[in-house]
């Protein structure tokens, strides 16, 4: 990757596809007319000589652009994955372009792909014994993905739901939800994030849990003891199972859990606390100068649970350990280091070279700078003071957040209230702190529209940040789109921080309400094309198995779906009948997917090419129901129906 993206680069970044349309419905969509009889009149088209409208443009052609437009046919450099916040999706977008690619349902109800609607999702989600869904809202915050050797893989990611207190996990080669756990006896789940190797065995270099921090304190357990005694509410820290997604252990902790963060050497977790004070109301909350970044020793806290060392709380039988101060007072055995930070702090972020964690408060002017050998030296006692940890203290501007690095040692922290982003120099910050007065650790500002919340840049998790662009996504955007009504869009700025100076590139509205995101490589991003039909239990293999089978009240309907029909082109079914569609897409064709609706009984779902999806609904009307394709597929797909008659 260049540093410095220059108009010809741009164009020499990664190859480009060949993007030729006459060649895409050569392959595509001719294949889904065949059946049909049409492919006479349009198979002249699909000659190599025919001519490509969309075709990589000329070299001189391509330089009328700017250096960060992706031109049309262009591909993006990058992917951003973003929380939706309380929408419970996330987003995927391109950069540089700032496009929007897809939104993933996670913890919503999506009309598009059925998610929410069809069994399988519903399994996903959680549904109550009465079959309907156990809940239907969520608020996702944080998106963070599966690491191997300090940088990303493209296997998985993780997201969660602050509301609802639940972890997600995303298969990168679907991009969709595979699993979703509610976490036992906490409340407020905000920051969650993977590991990237584990701190005993040097064998295993990649993510193998996930931590989820709780920022509400409550009873526990939470069973309506305690309701008033706001001394005996508490927050704790979860470890889960990346692959099993089960809950490992828990810590229970003084005040709160807000972002986190993890160390490369995979020794410690780290979330920043506001509210040490463990006060109930906001007001409470600001009493104290000093709240905390708090560090969990994770190969401790895994002895201490391996030992049995640990309690469980209400029916939960996830183990937990004690991680307040009171419990841990001997560095030489603690499981918990309280590190003082001035006035609420909000955002913790590791430096990519592994050696810093930037905790800013968000009430103070500051970010703070903790050396991650000198907490682990307070862990093996060789360290009197955690405060001492703290090796910079720069201040930065008004209601700094979060901290994004570059690959040159430069920090870019989001200042809410002063709407900027501040440029700083760790090593300059450093040496500031030491008294040297020729540091100066802010070396560039540059404002933004407006209120930031969480900025990160190209890589910048990961050891190969590579300093090239960092995106501001902010909590106001005003006057910066067209009116829309009261309720506005959100901005996403995007920044170069390739030169000495920040440099404005644009502004992409997003959807409200984004919280965090991750700027991602696109060559480490391999999706799937089409889905394999063994994969799906349920899967009709053919379209002779196609029927109606029933089994007392209950019906099996099978179809499959090849363009532009359904193999049923009727089904009869009864009145009071618990129907079960099974819809397998039997098409191959890359990109083409079949939508099934189901009139005044809704239901609305796709299926992409080789996958299987299935409903269950009461057929309660007699009558006539025109089920159709409702997601484009071919030049008859109007035409594309089964007839649904309830008999009465
Ligand atoms: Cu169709």
């Amino acid at each position: 990757m260049t540093q410095n993206p220059t108009q010809d680069d741009t164009q020499t970044l990664a190859p480009q596809p060949d993007l030729g349309r006459r060649k895409f419905l050569g392959t595509s969509a001719l294949v889904g007319l065949s059946g049909a009889g049409l492919t006479l009149g349009l198979s002249a088209c699909n000659k190599e000589t025919a001519p490509t409208a969309a075709a990589p443009a000329a070299k001189g052609e391509a330089t009328a652009h700017g250096p960060y437009e992706v031109a049309p046919g262009k591909l993006d450099d990058y992917y951003s994955f973003s929380s939706g916040g309380h929408s419970g999706d996330v987003r995927i977008y391109g950069l540089p372009s700032g496009r929007q690619l897809k939104s993933i349902p996670v913890f919503n109800t999506d009309n598009l792909v059925g998610w929410g609607i069809t069994n399988e999702s519903r399994a996903i989600m959680g549904t109550k014994p009465d079959g309907s869904l156990k809940y239907s809202t969520g608020d996702t915050h944080h998106v963070h993905q599966t690491y191997t050797d300090g940088t990303y893989d493209g296997k998985y990611f993780y997201v969660n739901d602050k509301i609802h207190s639940r972890l997600a996990r995303i298969r990168m080669d679907t991009m969709e939800c595979d699993r979703i756990l509610e976490l036992p006896n906490v409340q407020g789940f905000h920051g969650t994030f993977t590991d990237k190797r584990d701190p005993v065995d040097a064998s295993i270099n990649h993510t193998t849990r996930v931590f989820c921090g709780a920022e509400f304190s409550t009873p526990l357990p939470n069973d309506g003891r305690d309701l008033e005694d706001g001394g005996k509410y508490r927050a704790m820290f979860t470890c889960v199972d990346s692959e099993s997604m089960e809950p490992r252990w828990q810590v229970l902790i003084d005040g709160n859990c807000d972002l986190v963060a993890t160390s490369y050497d995979g020794k410690l977790a780290a979330t920043n606390q506001y509210n040490v004070e463990n006060g109930v109301h906001y007001e409470d909350m600001m009493a104290a100068e000093m709240d905390a970044c708090l560090f969990f020793n994770v190969a401790r806290i895994e002895a201490a649970v391996k030992a049995g060392k640990t309690t469980t709380i209400g029916s939960s039988r996830v183990p937990v350990v004690d991680g307040t101060r009171a419990a841990n007072k001997d560095p030489k055995t603690a499981l918990t280091c309280y590190v003082p930070i001035p006035k609420n702090p909000h955002g913790v972020n590791i430096s990519p070279d592994g050696k810093y964690y930037a905790c800013s408060g968000k009430l103070s002017p500051t970010a703070s700078v903790i050396e991650h050998e000198l907490v682990l030296k307070w862990f093996d006692g060789g360290l009197e003071n955690p405060r001492d940890a703290v090796v910079a203290e720069p201040e930065i501007g008004l209601g700094p957040l979060h901290t994004g690095f570059d690959n040159k040692g430069n920090a870019y922290t989001t200042l809410f209230l002063d709407s900027q982003i501040v440029k700083w120099n760790v090593e300059a910050a450093i040496k500031s702190y030491q008294g040297d007065k020729s540091a100066k650790p802010v070396v560039d500002r540059i404002d933004v529209h407006y209120q930031p919340g969480h900025g990160f840049t190209s890589m910048g998790e990961t050891k190969e940040a590579d300093g090239r662009f960092f995106l501001s996504d902010n909590k106001f955007s005003k006057d910066r789109f067209l009116p829309v009504g009261p309720l506005h869009p959100e901005t996403a700025q995007l920044i170069d921080i390739s030169g000495d100076k920040m440099k404005l590139v644009h502004d992409h509205s997003v959807l409200s309400e984004p919280h965090d995101s991750i700027i991602v490589r696109r060559d480490i991003i391999k999706t799937r094309q089409i889905y394999d039909l063994d994969e799906f239990p349920l899967a009709v293999k053919d379209a002779k198995e196609s029927g109606v089978f029933r089994n007392g009240k209950k019906v099996t309907v099978k179809l499959t779906s090849q363009a532009p029909s359904f193999s049923l082109r009727e089904f009869k079914v009864k009145k009071g009948d618990e129907v079960t569609l099974i819809l397998t897409n039997l098409d191959k064709v890359e990109d083409l997917t079949h939508g099934f609706a189901i009139p005044k009984h809704d239901i609305n779902f796709i299926v992409s090419p080789q996958e299987t999806k299935s409903v269950t609904f009461i057929a309660d009307k007699p009558g006539v129901y025109w089920c159709y394709c409702t997601h484009f597929c071919h030049a008859l797909h109007l035409e594309m129906r089964s007839r649904m008659i309830v008999e009465a």
